[in-house]
């Protein structure tokens, strides 16, 4: 009988973990964004719950899905942007949620949460944390050195024609190393829609950015912020509010450096981050708490205030900062908003056309 008994618990034991039932310790384990939440908000956190938090970053999507496809990720709230949340939700990546448990969800901006939920039906498996654009951070001042004062710093002209980012070579170009952001912003340039499958097109934007390979110093997606700062290149494709960070960091070491942010005329790609909880994930209801924490006006607010993107809170928007509710870059108006484009989800066998296109570019070969 013991014998029968023990083997029963052992079962249920191993049957907990596959599903991931599993009892909730005092622990939570968060796999984020890097630079997208303010220096306490973890601590403060731990301080009201006891929680202890393991807290980790990511600076892609792509390196966030390798995680993830992998199974097992062993981290219970995770943050993809949206263009790959609706995927991962139909690969049965994600829990549903159980709003009764987010009683804070009443304070998220529903406009928002309408946009998000084309990702993602009824906002079943996430919520919208932040959002923002991916334009071009600069500095306006070298580059008006290198081009001149018409320097085309409100188009893409400034780094798709050659013969400026040849000149632009001398103060440093950085690229996100993201194909699924950088490749439909060459698609665009080019004329053709965002979210086009025709590999003979998918192969022009790779080799627009080909052309201008020998000019750019690196493609990464989170060095850009500190080598902005400190004057080590000039023009950063990059995400609003990391370049917010960077213009924010130069004005506290003094100000020599100045960084300005543009959303291309053209328009530019926009995405919204949603928190989700793994199906996987081990700490569930802390992984709830955490959420509901997040939702919470003054934590949210506190982080936009840190972090300089706008988050998806109405509740929290008289708590931003008035600096950064007026800035363009954070908070754009009507009519660039209007020029934003969703960056696209894309089938996997798309995805991995791209992903072995951009391996060619940055190899530059
Ligand atoms: C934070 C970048 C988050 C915006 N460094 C990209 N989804």
């Amino acid at each position: 009988m013991k014998m029968f008994g023990r083997t029963l618990l052992t079962l249920s034991l191993l049957g907990a973990m596959a599903t991931g039932v599993q009892a909730n310790d005092k622990v939570l384990r968060v796999y984020n964004w890097s630079d997208y939440i303010a220096p306490d908000t973890v601590k403060k956190f731990e301080d009201e719950t006891g929680i202890q938090v393991t807290y980790d970053v990511f600076d892609s999507n792509e390196t966030l899905e390798a995680r993830l496809l992998a199974g097992k990720s062993g981290y219970d709230l995770v943050v993809p942007s949206n263009s790959f949340l609706a995927k991962q939700v139909k690969a049965g990546v994600y829990q549903t949620l159980d709003k009764s448990k987010l009683p804070n969800w009443k304070n998220l901006n529903p406009v928002l949460l309408k946009n998000a939920s084309a990702s993602d039906p009824d906002n079943a498996h996430a919520f919208p944390y932040m959002w923002g654009s991916i334009g071009i951070g600069f500095n306006p001042e070298k580059v008006k050195e290198v081009l001149g004062a018409n320097a085309p710093t409100n188009s893409w002209d400034l780094l798709f024609k050659p013969q400026n980012a040849e000149k632009l070579k001398a103060c440093g170009i950085s690229f996100l190393d993201s194909p699924t952001e950088m490749i439909p912003a060459a698609l665009h340039y080019l004329g053709y829609p965002v979210n086009d499958q025709d590999k003979a097109h998918i192969a022009e934007a790779e080799a627009l950015f080909m052309k201008i390979r020998p000019s750019v110093s690196y493609f990464h997606s989170s060095k850009y912020i500190s080598d902005l700062a400190n004057g080590n290149i000039c023009v950063a494709v990059g995400y609003s509010g990391d370049v917010l960070q960077a213009k924010a960091r130069a004005q506290e070491a003094g100000g020599k450096v100045k960084i300005d942010y543009s959303i291309p005329k053209e328009g530019a790609g926009s995405f919204y981050d949603m928190v989700a909880i793994p199906r996987d994930a081990a700490n569930v209801e802390n992984a709830y708490l955490f959420m509901n924490f997040l939702m919470r006006p003054d934590v949210i607010a506190d982080i936009t205030n840190n972090i300089g993107y706008s988050n998806a809170n109405a509740a929290a928007t008289p708590l931003v900062d008035e600096a950064i509710r007026s800035d363009p870059g954070s908070y754009p108006s009507q009519e660039v908003m209007a020029t934003l484009y969703a960056i696209p989800d894309m089938p996997i066998g798309v995805q991995r056309v791209m992903t072995r296109g951009w391996t060619k570019v940055k190899l530059g070969k």
